[in-house]
C-alpha cells in the first residue's frame, strides 16, 4: 500500500492503516537486555495481531530514563529492541514500528495528561514504590508520573487494546481512568482501552527467586533468561533455577518454582499442565528442567538468528524507525491537536 501524497498521512512509508480495523498498542523499555518474561508476556503475542488489527509497537526510550541509563548502552538496546520484535516476527510492513521519543506528541500529550491525574493515584502505583526501593538514590519526579506518560503513549492512537504482562494491568487501569475523566470533562475525546493479558505466561517469575517477577534489570544474571543467551547458558541457567524439596513435577499453589518451569514450558512446548505432569511422570526435577531449558533454546535460536542479521543492518532499522515514527506523529498529532483545543490552548 502507498501513502497519499497529498496532506494526510506521510508518503515515505508503505503502510496505512485500515478503517475497519481495532487499534493496538504496546511498548517494550530499552532498560535492559530483554527477558524471556517480556517475550512471553508480551512481545511473543504482539505478531498474533498483525493481520487484524491496526497495529503500533513502540520502543519506549523515554520511560527507560526514569532510571538512570548508560547513554551509550541506551542507544544500543534501542536498536536491540526493535531488532527484537521484528526477529520475534513483527512485519514492518504491517506493524508502525518506532521509538518513542521520536514522536514529539507522547511528551506534549503526557504533560497534558500530568494535570489530570492525581497524585494519590500516582502513590498507589505498585511499580513506583518497588522501583523507588530499588533506586533510593534517585526517586525522580519521571519515575513518579511515568503511569500518565503511559496514558500518553495509549491514548495518542484511539487505542482499542494493549497487549501486557499482568505487571502492567494497574498502568491500564490509571490509564483508563485518566480517559473517562478528561472525556467527561471536554466530551468524548480518547478512546478507553483495554488490556490484552496472555492466560499462560501473563507473570513469568525468577529463577533465583520464584515468588518475584523476572525482571530485565534485576541484578542477579541468573534470575533471567535473556532473550539472547545463547543455548548452553540457557540450559545451565534452568538447572540452576531455584525449586522446591520434592522431586515430583507436579503443580501445586506453594511450588512457585515449579509453576513457573511449567508456565515456561507451556508456553514454548503448547503443552498444557495436565500433559507436562504425564510427560514427567516418574522422572525427577533434572530431567525436567533440561528438557525446559532445551524448548527454551530451540525456540530463540531462530529469533536470535534474525536478530543477528538485522543488526547488521543498522542502516534498515533506521528506515523502519524514520517510517514508522512518521506514520505514529501523523496519527498521534491528530490527538494532540483535538486536545489542545479541548483544554483551551490556541492553535498555531
Ligand atoms: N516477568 C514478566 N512476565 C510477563 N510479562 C512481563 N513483562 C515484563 N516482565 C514480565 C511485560 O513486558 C512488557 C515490557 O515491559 P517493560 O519493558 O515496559 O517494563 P517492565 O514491565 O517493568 O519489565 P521489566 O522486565 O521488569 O523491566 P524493568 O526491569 O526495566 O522494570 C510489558 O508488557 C510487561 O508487562
Amino acid at each position: 500500500m502507498r501513502r497519499k501524497a497529498e496532506a494526510g498521512p506521510p508518503a515515505n512509508g508503505t503502510m496505512e492503516f485500515s478503517k475497519d480495523k481495532k487499534i493496538i498498542f504496546s511498548g517494550v523499555q530499552p532498560s535492559g537486555n530483554l527477558t524471556i518474561g517480556n517475550y512471553l508476556g508480551a512481545i511473543k503475542n504482539f505478531g498474533l495481531f498483525q493481520e487484524t488489527y491496526n497495529c503500533l509497537y513502540c520502543v519506549v526510550d523515554m520511560h527507560a530514563i526514569t532510571v538512570r541509563q548508560d547513554p551509550a548502552e541506551l542507544r544500543r538496546r534501542t536498536y536491540e529492541t526493535l531488532a527484537l520484535y521484528m526477529a520475534s516476527g513483527l512485519d514492518p510492513e504491517k506493524n508502525v514500528l518506532f521509538v518513542q521519543s521520536h514522536v514529539p506528541a507522547h511528551a506534549q500529550l503526557g504533560w497534558v495528561l500530568d494535570c489530570f491525574t492525581m497524585f494519590g493515584e500516582l502513590s498507589r502505583m505498585t511499580q513506583f514504590k518497588d522501583k523507588s526501593a530499588k533506586n533510593a538514590q534517585n526517586i525522580n519526579a519521571g519515575l513518579f508520573t511515568y503511569p500518565s506518560l503511559m496514558a500518553a503513549d495509549i491514548l495518542l492512537y484511539q487505542v482499542d487494546l494493549v497487549p501486557v504482562g499482568i505487571d502492567q494491568m494497574q498502568h491500564i487501569e490509571l490509564t483508563r481512568d485518566i480517559a473517562n475523566r478528561f472525556n467527561q470533562i471536554y466530551s468524548d475525546t480518547f478512546k478507553v482501552p483495554e488490556a490484552y493479558i496472555p492466560k499462560t505466561g501473563m507473570k513469568i517469575n525468577s529463577l533465583a527467586d520464584p515468588t518475584k517477577k523476572m525482571s530485565k534489570s534485576d541484578e542477579n544474571q541468573n534470575a533471567c533468561v535473556y532473550l539472547l543467551d545463547d543455548r548452553d547458558t540457557i540450559i545451565r541457567k534452568f538447572k540452576r533455577a531455584v525449586t522446591d524439596s520434592d522431586t515430583v513435577v507436579k503443580s501445586a499453589p506453594e511450588k512457585d518454582g515449579i509453576n513457573n518451569l511449567m508456565t515456561i514450558y507451556s508456553c514454548f512446548t503448547g503443552k498444557t499442565f495436565e500433559e507436562i505432569e504425564r510427560e514427567f511422570d516418574g522422572r525427577g526435577y533434572g530431567d525436567f528442567k533440561l528438557a525446559v531449558g532445551e524448548a527454551c533454546a530451540d525456540a530463540l535460536s531462530p529469533l536470535q538468528t534474525e536478530f543477528h542479521r538485522l543488526m547488521n543492518d543498522k542502516a534498515y532499522l533506521e528506515t523502519v524507525m524514520k517510517n514508522g515514527s512518521d506514520y505514529a506523529s501523523y496519527l498521534a498529532n491528530k490527538t494532540l491537536s483535538k486536545v489542545y483545543r479541548k483544554v483551551g490552548f490556541i492553535a498555531k
